[in-house]
């Protein structure tokens, strides 16, 4: 039985990945962690604790008074924040990835890191991007998603910590919603279509990105997890898609149910360019064959659960 910290537990991922955690592992067994004070379901299910990442002794504290096995460590600033405050995300993604390497390596824990689409930079291949394709990126997100991966890789071979990772897609969900990252457009275009019946998209048409409904995301942790370490040629970065889709492609799927869904374009020049310069459909073979990785959610699928669910939520 794993006794897991999670960290940035009231984000996106996090306070979904909680609940599935507790449903697997037991509500004590998780000890969900934020920067921010919280009354959400993350902490109401089980054990929560107020954690800064970038405070090494108290992530490490953390982890010990817990008697963690396990650190899933989510605590970062998304690509369109980083952007806009460039030295606080290198001082938060790699000072707070540092202090969960070593806290893993300490305790002798097994880590999970995010990595990202954005990890690839404009000369990487755009289409079936390999997962071994240059990573040369052209935002301070994506530079220190690369850089976490290859530190991550040293702490694997220079300490044997089992850290494992995945380069995830933009994220579709329901529960909290994302914030300051490039592909949010996307869940902020399936509310705004329940509430107003239209979206404006800082996005433009015809930009195809890599995306994956919040359910295979949080499959794919767990299942990358479990998985036999002997199977894992890579660590640190698996790529994982869904689907590769644009703002048209998207209103399509919502027009299906809701036919007078209109679609309107003010792009956003800083996220554009960011976009801009990540791949349009990453290849996810080696995750495919390495430990199983196989997504439920195609687009129409993961609309009809959206639009269901925000429709309750919001109505
Ligand atoms: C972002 O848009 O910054 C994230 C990501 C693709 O890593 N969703």
């Amino acid at each position: 039985m794993k006794r897991i910290l999670l960290t940035g537990a009231l984000g996106q991922i996090g306070s979904e990945l909680a609940v599935r955690l507790r449903e697997l592992y037991g509500s004590d067994a998780v000890l969900t962690t934020d920067v921010r004070e919280d009354r959400s379901e993350a902490a109401q299910g089980g054990p929560f604790q107020l954690l800064d990442v970038t405070d090494g002794r108290a992530f490490y504290e953390a982890a010990r008074v817990h008697r963690a096995d396990t650190i899933i460590h989510l605590a970062a600033l998304l690509s369109a924040t980083a952007e806009a405050k460039p030295l606080f995300a290198w001082q938060l993604n790699m000072g707070g990835l540092l202090n969960a390497l070593e806290t893993a390596r300490e305790l002798g824990c097994q880590l999970f890191v995010p990595s990202s689409i954005a990890a690839f930079g404009p000369d990487a291949p755009r289409q079936g991007t390999p997962q071994d394709a240059p990573l040369r990126p052209g935002t301070m997100y994506g530079i220190s998603k690369a850089a976490g991966e290859q530190l991550s890789d040293y702490y694997y071979r220079k300490y044997a910590v089992d850290v494992r990772g995945l380069r995830f897609p933009g994220l579709i969900s329901h529960a909290a919603p994302p914030g300051g990252g490039t592909t949010d457009y996307a869940v902020e275009m399936y509310v705004q279509a329940v509430k107003n019946g239209s979206y404006t998209s800082y996005i433009g048409k015809g930009t195809f990105l890599d995306m994956m409904y919040m359910p295979d995301a949080i499959a794919s942790v767990a299942l990358l997890m479990e998985a036999d370490a002997s199977r894992l040629k890579r660590r640190s970065a698996y790529n994982i898609t869904a689907m590769s889709i644009d703002p048209e492609a998207i209103a399509a799927s919502i027009r299906r149910q809701l036919p007078g869904f209109e679609l309107r374009y003010h792009i956003d020049p800083l996220r554009q360019a960011i976009a801009d310069g990540w791949p349009d459909a990453i290849d996810a073979s080696a995750a495919c064959e390495e430990w199983g990785f196989r997504p439920a959610y195609d687009l129409d699928r993961t609309t009809d659960e959206m639009l269901t669910t925000l429709s309750r939520k919001l109505l």
